[in-house]
């Protein structure tokens, strides 16, 4: 079989080395010169584990090549973003998948196989990609096979993931959804389950937004329970060992490209209705402008000028700053212009990243911890001494060690 996929990002790179690594000849097509040059010589352009030693296999065999053209195939997968419109509700901006979609079209034969695996709000491959399939002259379901395959994999554990998630593939017709569930028998091995677009569409936006409500209520009972001087992790622990309760965990907000984006997917489709949804989404982005105040509290009370930022990415032990309230938070304790605010991220190479730790903790008045990567979780041996005011204030409660002179700050004890 031979592949053609377009997008070579955070999905569309690891999905492509998947299939090439089982023997599928993969063309991987990007926009981008210097990810498809840094590619063709064997470097990837993301962090994800296991993803550089595989793609060195897969150029080894000679299965993988990325270009800036696509090439006439078996299959074709669409993988590019699908960001927010800048509209009332935020809805999906298909802009990318319908210019991919184009793309492709003068190479597709009948008999192929169209799988759109970008996120995309409800309905968008029944009115949008069906139609300018149809515009190229083909018959869906007879001629081309036109599928949903949503991509619902972990940053940070994808090539596991990729392999041992179920899998949902929703078609056009139950024509197209049986060619799309036999592509990825190629590698998966958890369940396919076999449905039509429309249900596949929505089921991708359910679970992002299953998520993102509960972090939501996680980070509104994090503010009561501040307000009521209740240690709320503490709470969130106990209430968990009920058999059927799953609190999530409070942070300093949501971000990434799926959970802060998708929400709104549904939202803009029925906006009368989905009320709970867009709530969720305005009370997690308020936690930013939470963290921020807390911060201005915690230096009042010790006439500090210097702040420590640890971790700007969206989540620990990835390199992605896309939609972060991390770098968010940064920007705003800068914009204030009230403090020295640093920057330290050892997964992020920008020129304003500080390198070093203690370069970073040198004199600093507080350490806010941002994103729970695992070189923050000892931090006893990361000469703080070197501080003025010994504190760390850790929204996303990863810090396990850090010297006996320090005063550590959480959620669960902000209050005091
Ligand atoms: N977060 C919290 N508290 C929690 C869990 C997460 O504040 O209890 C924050 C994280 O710090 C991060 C954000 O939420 O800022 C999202 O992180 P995440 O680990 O929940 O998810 P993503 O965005 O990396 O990946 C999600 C996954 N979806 C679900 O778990 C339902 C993944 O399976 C999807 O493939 C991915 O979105 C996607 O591409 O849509």
């Amino acid at each position: 079989m031979k592949l053609c996929t377009i997008g070579l990002g955070y999905i569309g790179l690891p999905t492509s080395i998947m299939f090439a690594k089982h023997n599928v000849e993969v063309i991987g097509v990007d926009v981008r010169q210097e990810v498809i040059d840094s590619l063709n010589s064997g470097q990837i352009h993301i962090e994800e584990p296991g993803l550089q030693e595989a793609l060195e296999e897969v150029i080894e065999k000679g299965t993988f090549k990325a270009s800036l053209k696509p090439e006439k195939a078996n299959a074709f997968i669409v993988s590019v973003p699908t960001p927010n419109h800048n509209d009332e509700y935020k809805s999906c901006d298909l802009s990318y998948v319908v210019s991919a979609v184009k793309t492709v079209l003068p190479y597709v034969e009948k008999g192929n196989v169209i799988i759109v695996e970008s996120t995309i709000g409800p309905r968008s491959m029944d009115d949008v990609v069906k139609p300018l399939v149809e515009e190229a002259g083909f018959v869906v379901g007879q001629d081309i096979f036109l599928v949903h395959c949503p991509e619902r994999v972990l940053p940070g554990q994808i090539l596991h993931e990729l392999i041992y998630n179920n899998r949902i593939v929703g078609g056009i017709t139950p024509e197209c959804t049986e060619a799309g569930a036999m592509i990825y028998s190629t590698f998966v091995k958890g369940e396919i389950i076999k449905t039509n677009a429309k249900a596949a569409e929505m089921s991708k936006l359910m679970e992002n937004t299953f998520r993102d409500v509960n972090i939501a209520l996680a980070n509104e009972l994090a503010k009561v329970c501040n307000e009521l001087e209740i240690n709320t992790l503490e709470v969130i622990n106990m209430a968990n060992k009920h058999p059927r309760v799953n609190l999530h965990t409070p942070g300093p907000g949501v971000g990434g490209h799926c959970l802060a984006v998708d929400p709104y997917f549904i939202v803009a489709k029925a906006p009368e209705t989905a009320q709970l949804i867009n709530l969720a989404r305005s009370i997690n982005t308020s936690m930013p402008h939470y963290v921020v105040e807390n911060v201005n509290k915690l230096m009042e009370n010790v006439s500090g000028k210097v702040v420590s930022v640890f971790g700007l990415t969206y989540k620990g032990n990835v390199d992605d700053i896309r939609e972060s309230p991390a770098m968010e938070i940064f920007e705003m304790l800068k914009e204030q212009n009230k403090y020295e605010v640093r920057a330290f991220d050892p997964h992020v190479q920008l020129d304003w990243v500080i390198e070093k730790m203690e370069q970073a903790v040198t004199e600093s008045d507080l350490i806010l911890v941002l994103s729970d990567h695992n070189e923050f979780k000892e931090l006893e041996d990361a000469n703080l001494e070197s501080m003025k005011h010994k504190r760390i204030f850790d929204t996303k409660n990863v810090v396990m060690s850090f010297g006996n002179d320090v005063e550590y700050i959480n959620y669960g004890n902000l209050h005091e």
